[in-house]
């Protein structure tokens, strides 16, 4: 198998289910870690449950892997406080840790959260500046800023993954465009890890669908090629016809997270 050990983190939650048992093939052992429970580690597994802001849990779990898969965190929006402990002292320590023990490369599970303000009339590509919509979407570009520097500095090389919407259906109209399949998450991720060099690259993390807000040119070394498309839900989100639409979420790439009653209120 092309890795001895392979760190998921997140490994409980939503995509982390999914992943857990489709990574298998790439590690001899896969380590899964969470702070919330994983239940019993099957062959090839080992489980690590730990807070990732807790440096020399994150220091210790590192220990002889060669790449990850750096999917824990908060995932919607929170309290800046809250983002600050999971995400940003999370991603920090996970990149400290990673440089620490020479691992060779991290997938960061980054979000189109990073550029959520831009409006549905606008195609961008990765060198956008970042417009992030939510304290979420902010410790994304922190994460990915993290990424630049520990390229230049130390030579370890992330692939960013822009994940749109990732699960099973697209939930809304918004998600006819953003939406992710699993089976494509899985090949960006397999794309991501095997491509011979990625530097630091950028990925929207978006299926073959009809409309696309975003250009993945900028990363065309990776040969990541979509084979879904949400427009086997189409019947299910008719477009209204109506401009602008009333259904305002769909205005920004960000949509609902970009709306003002979604701004975190302690
Ligand atoms: P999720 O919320 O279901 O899973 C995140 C996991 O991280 C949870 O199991 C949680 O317990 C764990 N976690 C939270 N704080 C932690 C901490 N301090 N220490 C250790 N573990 C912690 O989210 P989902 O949907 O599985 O997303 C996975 C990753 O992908 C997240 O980083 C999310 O931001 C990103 N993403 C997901 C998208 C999607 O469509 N599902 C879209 C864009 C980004
Ligand atoms: C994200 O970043 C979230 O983790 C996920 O729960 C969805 O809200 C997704 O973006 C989205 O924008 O649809």
């Amino acid at each position: 198998k092309p890795f001895k050990r392979l760190l998921l983190t997140g490994a409980a939650g939503g995509l982390g289910k999914v992943l857990r048992d489709r990574i298998k093939p790439w590690a001899d052992v896969v380590v899964l870690s969470d702070i919330a429970d994983m239940g019993e580690a099957r062959e090839g597994e080992e489980i690590v449950q730990c807070d990732l802001a807790d440096k020399a849990a994150v220091m210790k779990m590192m220990e002889g892997v060669d790449a990850v898969l750096h999917f824990g965190g908060i995932s919607t929006e929170n309290t800046f406080e809250n983002i600050m402990q999971a995400n940003i002292l999370g991603t920090a320590n996970i990149y400290e840790a990673a440089h620490k023990k020479g691992v060779k490369r991290i997938v960061f599970a980054s979000s189109n959260h990073t550029v959520g303000f831009y409006r549905n009339t606008d195609y961008i590509d990765a060198a956008a500046p970042t417009r992030p919509d939510s304290f979420y979407g902010v410790s994304k570009c922190f994460g990915e800023q993290l990424a630049s520097y520990y390229w230049d500095r130390t030579g370890l090389e992330t692939v960013s993954l822009r994940i749109g919407s990732s699960f099973p259906e697209p939930k809304d109209r918004r998600m006819m465009v953003t939406w992710l399949s699993y089976d494509d998450l899985v090949e960006a991720l397999r794309r991501s890890l095997f491509a011979t060099r990625v530097g630091f690259t950028i990925l929207f993390g978006m299926s073959d669908n009809e409309v696309a807000w975003w250009d993945n040119s900028k990363a065309s070394h990776l040969g990541y090629k979509p084979k879904d498309s949400s427009s086997q839900f189409d019947a299910n989100f008719p477009d209204s016809g109506e401009y602008p639409d009333k259904n305002a979420s769909v205005t920004y790439h960000g949509g609902a997270f970009a709306l003002a009653e979604v701004r975190y209120k302690d």
